[in-house]
């Protein structure tokens, strides 16, 4: 199994790791530390030499309660952090969910677009199968700023799932190619802890799509229930998140902690591979 990517085709025999880049004041656990240009860059370069497969460049906060960033802000933030990454080794995605910015990252350069609302914007769809970019389609329920109250499913695997196969279907019939999907179950946008806990204890039963899974827990408020750690200290919870999400089929784990996730995959890669 691989995923095209633009230029870059992934391999998916291991996980991959796609590394954050927020280039926002307010994320929940990074905001304003990569708002300046340099910084972002920087971040950037160095997850890539701490292994990343790819980063994920995103310049509007999803987290629960975030307000939306005009378009033009958003593009104000992202757009020289994008050019200035045209070079990198690995793949580009960009963390989107406005058609004027997909279009105007995939022509400088990006190699992926990650879309919280999984190409449901009018025009979205068309924008990315004009390219030869990767797309994920992420499932949530209602909209950051008011998703996570209380948040209600019958079972929430079910209609996650229905979702995402409805959102394959829908691209594919837009042109997107199948090697060029991946879905996301969107934990914490949306879903009250149990419904997270039972998404990722039943996560295999997503790969049914046959899509690539991608999956984001890194630091999440999900992890901070659990340990009672703020989001700045959740290091360790986030690694056993992917550990977790890994064994159970996830095949590109989307962290901010690149280094210690990939050493914490080195050493379950290895005992599967004995
Ligand atoms: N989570 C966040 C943002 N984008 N994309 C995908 N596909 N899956 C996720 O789980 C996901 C995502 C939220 O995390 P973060 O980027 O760290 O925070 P913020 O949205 O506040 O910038």
């Amino acid at each position: 199994m691989f995923l095209r990517c633009g230029r870059f085709s992934l391999p998916l025999e291991r996980p991959l790791v796609m590394g954050v880049v927020n280039v926002t004041p307010d994320s929940f656990s990074d905001g304003g530390k990569f708002m300046d240009r340099e910084a972002a860059v920087a971040h950037a370069r160095r997850m890539v030499e701490e292994g990343a497969d790819l980063v994920d460049v995103g310049a509007e906060s999803t987290r629960p309660g975030a307000h939306a960033v005009s378009e033009d802000e958003e593009l104000r933030r992202l757009m020289p952090v994008l050019e200035s990454l045209a070079d990198l080794p690995v793949p580009v995605s960009v963390d989107t969910r406005r058609v004027r910015v997909m279009r105007q990252a995939l022509a400088a350069g990006a190699s992926m677009i990650n879309d919280v609302q999984a190409l449901q914007a009018a025009g979205a769809p068309e924008a990315v199968a004009a390219s030869d970019c990767a797309v994920c389609l992420m499932h949530m329920k209602g909209d950051p700023r008011t998703m996570q109250k209380d948040p209600q499913y019958g079972d929430v695997v079910s209609e996650v799932s229905a979702f995402l196969a409805s959102r394959i279907a829908a691209a594919q019939a837009s042109g997107i190619a199948r090697e060029r999907l991946t879905v996301d179950p969107g934990f914490g946008f949306g879903k009250a802890l149990a419904h997270n806990l039972e998404l990722l204890r039943r996560l295999g039963e997503l790969a049914v799509h046959g899509v690539p899974l991608l999956v984001g827990l890194s630091r999440k408020s999900m992890l901070g229930a659990m340990t009672g750690r703020p989001a700045a200290d959740r290091l360790a919870p986030s690694i056993a998140a992917a550990l977790l999400a890994a064994h159970h089929g996830a095949k590109i784990l989307r962290v901010h902690d690149v280094r210690e996730t990939r050493d914490a995959l080195a050493v379950w890669q290895a005992l599967r591979t004995a």
